[in-house]
């Protein structure tokens, strides 16, 4: 299923490429989008419960899930 997550702080493409690196380590879980200007986080999960690897990685990468 497809979520959209609301990223905060986010300003660069090594922003892009850390997220991309952290949220990248949960299983199960695709990245569909990285989109700064609208700061966004789009992804393809098997599983609800995915999100919470998700919201862990980006709070571990130094970003903040609104
Ligand atoms: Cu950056």
């Amino acid at each position: 299923m497809k979520k959209i997550l609301n990223v905060d702080g986010m300003s660069c493409n090594h922003c892009i490429e850390k997220i991309k690196r952290f949220v990248g380590e949960c299983e199960g879980v695709e990245i569909l989008k990285v989109d700064i200007d609208n700061k966004i986080l789009e992804v393809d999960i098997d599983d609800e419960s995915r999100l919470l690897c998700i919201i862990e990685a980006i709070e571990d990468a130094g970003f903040e899930v609104k």
